[in-house]
């Protein structure tokens, strides 16, 4: 069993980014061997510390998709596919930011005045947008591949904003505050990645993923995974999901709702306990 978890919103709370409630089913899930994988929209840097204060040691997808970290000797072998960095054996899915912060560059005649985005932002704009301390504002505008944008505009203007975008083959991927421009990556295509790496890895041909997240750029890797979690956000409506089978929705908002519906599913399946 894997669990795969989007951080702002799911396992941390949308407005103070605590992840306090969950403290007991880290500790659960950690007593029964089962990983729990960051796959958010934060940075390598982001995740690096939080990793440390959520006492996980194990592989991690960052920027949407956008690359997954997996420590050094984790797995017994390295995947052909994966570069050495820092530490890290990394499997990148998007070309680098500045190739994304050129293209916003061409936009912005055309939607003069309508968004802004990190890149060109001061660290006391990140920190009015998104409730951040300056350290974690700086870790987050630390991007190695994606950009993202806030929308200053309306949502008609931001509507056609994602169709020029669609135009040109790019899909931008919505998080609780900002439009997130990366390559044709998402949090599924790293879930589904990484599961194979365990699979391989342990030799066998079914790990089962359980997914959690609370906004639409979590949509591919809920339908990507053998369990979805809608987690309650007080941002945004639950994310719309084709799959029907296999799907809890939370009754409490963010790392409470975590827990929550972790509780139901470990109990439900109680082959999962050692
Ligand atoms: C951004 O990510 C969230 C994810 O839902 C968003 O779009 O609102 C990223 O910039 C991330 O790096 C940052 O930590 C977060 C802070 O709220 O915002
Ligand atoms: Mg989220
Ligand atoms: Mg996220």
């Amino acid at each position: 069993v894997l669990v795969f978890t989007d951080l702002d919103g799911t396992l941390l709370d949308h407005h103070s980014y605590s992840f306090a409630p969950a403290i007991p089913m880290l500790h659960k899930l950690a007593s029964m061997n089962i990983p729990v994988i960051p796959n958010t929209s934060k940075t390598f840097a982001e995740v690096t510390e939080l990793r440390q204060k959520l006492d996980l040691k194990g592989p991690f997808i960052v920027e949407n998709g956008a690359a997954v970290y997996i420590p050094i000797n984790y797995f017994n072998t390295q995947s052909s596919d994966t570069t050495s960095k820092n530490g890290y054996w990394v499997k990148e899915f998007s070309k680098p930011r500045e190739h994304w912060l050129s293209l916003i560059d061409k936009l912005k005649n055309t939607f003069a005045g309508e968004f802004n985005h990190f890149f060109n932002m001061s660290n006391k704009e990140i920190i009015a947008a998104t409730g951040l301390s300056i350290k974690q504002a700086k870790q987050a505008n630390a991007r190695e591949y994606g950009e993202p944008i806030l929308w200053l505009g309306s949502d008609n203007t931001k509507h056609k904003f994602v169709e020029t975008l669609e135009e040109l083959g790019i899909t931008p991927l919505q998080g609780g505050r900002f439009l997130h421009l990366s390559g044709q990556c998402d949090k599924g295509k790293a879930l589904i990645w990484l599961t194979q790496q365990f699979q391989q890895e342990r030799g066998i041909k079914n790990c089962i993923s359980i997914a959690l997240g609370d906004g639409q750029n979590d949509v591919a890797m809920l339908e990507a995974a053998d369990i979805a979690v809608q987690i309650l956000s007080p941002a945004n409506a639950p994310p719309l999901l084709t799959r029907q089978h296999d799907v809890y929705t939370s009754q409490a908002y963010g790392p409470s709702g975590w827990t929550e519906c972790l509780e139901q599913i470990i109990f439900k399946h109680k082959q999962f306990n050692p």
